[in-house]
């Protein structure tokens, strides 16, 4: 068999994505997802430019030796623009490889080692009683663990609350599907790590006060405090039994996580900015964090996805595999059959694609009673329909970006 043609998708339904089709001389079809928030049009041109040119005519079944080739052979190696080009090519050849065994992917990779997957929700409110509400929702909708986002006074707009509208632009916002805005330039939101810290702990009190002790329970810090801050809310956080803290301090210093470990035993997860395996190399050898937060799409693929989790599993490191909804239904079909299949599964972020995007992508994905599970078509289990792609054309979209009160720029 032979990779016969090349064809790279950008359709925008509810936000833009970039999708990798490729087709075998026996008319199999293999998709990729290559969708980088924000930055889709510079994996498009690195796809058409660079990697298509050396995909036609090669056997489709050497999904290892193509990935060598795109990685080594760039000599420019990783980097996330690299690797979501890497990630479309390795998922679009392992869907065709289920295709031509006729087995769901979640098979090759070494069969089901549960009977689904425990999703996490995004409940958020910019108060209490809003919080309160979603939280109800996400359970009522069959949800297992929830990862709870608040408002913090005296801050007008902040990552992951669902209703916000206090800055301009953000009027009707829908954070579920656009925290990356469309528009012509990035919007601008406020932060204050002090407020922040003295707010969190408390929302936390309520939420085990109102919902009890069972309830697993997740929060995502996006990258925002310094070691010695992350250390702090850790340790406070503590008496709530987080599941895990998210991205406590930006991802770039790993030596942040020791200092961070010294001082709590609160679970961390980190690394869905990370695209390679070396940049959990150290977090994993040294057990500084307790799960792993890499997408199959920013991350190069199925192929390295499961070399990382086999690699955590020998120090006890479970899945965590970053589920938002930039990730397109077939990065995130892709991460269910590693899910399934690996023994340290820990748990998958779950946000809801919105109604026009599951009529271009058509899943076998189902949700039932909190548990995701892949289907069992053949290969990833997801077809993209290219007359409705074509209704929804790319439009330019950026993910915000913070400054503090003085002005300064921060970590979004
Ligand atoms: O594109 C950025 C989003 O993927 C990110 O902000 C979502 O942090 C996120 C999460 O945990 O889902
Ligand atoms: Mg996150």
């Amino acid at each position: 068999m032979k990779i016969d043609s090349a064809e790279i998708i950008v359709t925008s339904p509810d936000r833009n994505f970039v999708t990798l089709r490729l087709t075998t001389d026996e008319g199999l079809v293999g998709l990729g997802d290559g969708t980088l928030n924000g930055r889709e049009l510079a994996v498009v041109a690195y796809l058409k430019e660079h990697v298509v040119p050396l995909l036609i005519g090669r056997d489709p079944a050497a999904i290892e030796d193509t990935w060598q080739l795109l990685y080594r052979s760039a000599y420019w190696r990783r980097g996330p623009v690299t690797m979501a080009a890497i990630a479309a090519v390795d998922m679009a050849l392992w869907d065709i490889k289920g295709k031509a065994a006729g087995m769901p992917l979640y098979q090759l990779l070494g069969g089901a080692s549960r009977k689904g997957l425990m999703a996490y929700g995004h409940a958020s409110g910019k108060d209490l009683p809003e919080l309160f509400d979603s939280i109800r929702k996400y359970l009522a909708l069959g949800y297992r663990a929830i990862r709870v986002q608040t408002g913090v006074p005296g801050l007008h707009a902040i990552y992951g609350i669902a209703s916000q509208e206090g800055l301009p632009g953000n009027k009707g916002r829908r954070y579920d599907y656009e925290p990356a805005q469309r528009g012509a330039l990035p919007a601008q939101e406020d932060w204050d790590t002090r407020a922040y810290l003295r707010h969190v702990p408390g929302v936390f009190e309520a939420v085990r006060a109102e919902f009890g002790a069972e309830l697993p329970l997740l929060h995502d810090a996006h990258h925002r405090m310094t070691p010695i801050q992350a250390a702090k809310l850790g340790r406070a956080l503590e008496p709530y039994d987080l599941f895990w803290l998210e991205d406590c301090t930006p991802a770039e210093n790993q030596e942040a996580l020791r200092l961070v470990r010294q001082h709590t035993i609160t679970p961390l997860a980190i690394g869905e900015v990370f695209n390679t395996a070396w940049d959990f190399r150290t977090l994993i050898q040294e057990q500084l964090i307790d799960y792993v937060r890499a997408s199959a799409t920013h991350f190069g693929g199925i192929s390295p996805l499961k070399k990382i989790m086999d690699f955590a599993a020998l120090y006890q490191i479970k899945s965590g595999f970053h589920g938002p909804t930039d990730v397109s239904p077939v990065g995130f079909a892709a991460q269910l059959h590693v899910g399934l299949a690996i023994h340290n599964f820990g748990a998958q972020e779950y946000m809801e694609h919105g109604a026009r995007t599951n009529r271009v992508f058509r899943q076998s994905m189902t949700f039932k009673d909190g548990w995701l599970h892949p289907g069992d078509a053949p290969g990833l289990g997801v077809e993209l329909d290219r007359d409705e792609a074509g209704q929804y054309p790319y439009a330019t979209a950026y993910l915000p970006y913070n400054r503090l009160a003085d002005g300064t720029v921060h970590d979004w």
